[in-house]
């Protein structure tokens, strides 16, 4: 799809099309449909980053907490958003040992237990072994720099959401159909 045909969107396609590009969050691109028309697909990508960032502390802490676990309940269950399931099937979180399944859990576990939110990280940007690297780092920062850390990382996974729906040219603009 290209930036014309989002622009041409209804509010409800918009919200069917793009609605998951922030996990089970259908509401920050619901809020940016009002910004129509964007010229390029970084100026969509900017107003869903703007819409963000002016929410207060508990909104950024809701977003993180629609994340799932990596390696989670829901991914046992069949129960992870299609863009969820092949992103951490990506990183290999459906074919951990049963050593690592383990290790995820009480890390999550106690990564949760001190912030108040899951641990999220744009899984296809790395393999296993550098999540359960950082999971172990980010468990011992600050709340306030974790929340920000999160929310760097939603803006990733929201990124390569958009580029697998919306098509980027050589100019950075969007054309894609
Ligand atoms: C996720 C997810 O569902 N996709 C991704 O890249 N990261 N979840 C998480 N807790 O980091």
């Amino acid at each position: 799809m290209d930036i014309a045909s989002v622009n041409a969107l209804s509010y409800e396609d918009f919200v069917d099309v793009l609605g998951n590009v922030v996990e089970r969050c259908p509401i920050v691109v619901a809020a940016v449909w009002s910004r129509r028309p964007f010229v390029t697909f970084d100026d969509l990508e900017a107003a869903i980053s703007e819409f963000i960032d002016a929410l207060p502390l508990s909104g950024k802490e809701g977003i993180l907490r629609c994340h799932p676990d990596l390696a989670g309940r829901d991914l046992r269950s069949g129960t992870l958003t299609q863009e969820s399931s092949d992103e951490q099937a990506a990183a290999g979180m459906n074919a951990l040992s049963p050593g690592d399944v383990d290790l995820m859990a009480r890390l999550n576990a106690e990564y949760k237990q001190r912030f108040g939110f899951p641990f999220v990280v744009c899984a296809r940007m790395h393999d296993k072994a550098g999540i359960l690297r950082q999971l172990s780092e980010r468990c011992r920062n600050g709340r306030a720099a974790e929340v920000a850390r999160g929310i760097e990382e939603v803006k990733k996974i929201c990124r390569l959401r958009l580029e697998a729906l919306v098509r980027v040219n050589v100019q950075g603009d969007a054309a894609k159909l």
